[in-house]
């Protein structure tokens, strides 16, 4: 057995950001085609802009079996109609894989799914650690003003399985509720 050496990397307390990303996603309203619920309004941003929704920083590519895998994502705020922003979402290939989200700054919705239909909504903010358990598919939404930034930790042999939110969609969408805040809405 192979381990790497210990490491120390460093997220900037002043913009919570991790510093020299290994790798950066950059995720815009195009690349996530179909998965809001207003269509005509997915089309005219992406036509005006295609706007940025999230950046994700990844740290160091770690892929044995045992090692963890982390990352920095920077949610923007927004809506796509009445939708608020909101990551891709995904179950782990090897489903039984857990996670942990630390909230660095702004405000969101968890929204975790199981396959067999059980749902689970929550809000949180800078502070809260948020467990997503095994088995169940995990999506972030942006429900404040600011950038939501969180920091993940997750198996780094998990992988990340994208086809059955992209055929089914999360039964729960995460709307305006008109008032300033937020409701889910099947
Ligand atoms: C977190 C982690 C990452 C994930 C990212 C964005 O940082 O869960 O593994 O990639 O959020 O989510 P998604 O992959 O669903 O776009
Ligand atoms: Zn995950």
């Amino acid at each position: 057995m192979r381990f790497v050496l210990p490491f120390v990397r460093h997220v900037d307390p002043a913009s919570h950001l991790l510093v020299d990303p290994q790798n950066r996603i950059v995720r815009r309203v195009s690349d996530m085609r179909g998965m809001y619920g207003d269509a005509a309004a997915e089309a005219e941003l992406v036509a005006n802009g295609d706007p940025v929704l999230y950046d994700m920083l990844e740290g160091d590519a770690l892929n044995t079996p045992g090692d963890l895998a982390f990352c920095t994502t920077v949610l923007h705020p927004g809506k796509v109609g009445d939708e608020y922003f909101m990551t891709k979402g995904h179950l782990h290939v090897l489903r039984d894989r857990a996670e942990v989200y630390y909230i660095l700054a702004g405000r969101g919705a968890l929204v975790c799914e199981t396959p067999e239909g059980e749902v689970d909504v929550r809000e949180v903010g800078a502070g809260d650690v948020y467990y997503v358990p095994g088995g169940w598919a995990h999506r972030t939404v942006n429900v404040g003003a600011e950038d939501l930034v969180f920091f993940a930790i997750y198996p780094a042999e998990a992988g990340h399985d994208y086809a059955f939110i992209e055929e089914r969609g999360f039964r729960k969408r995460i709307v305006d509720d008109g008032q300033g805040g937020w409701k889910a809405v099947e």
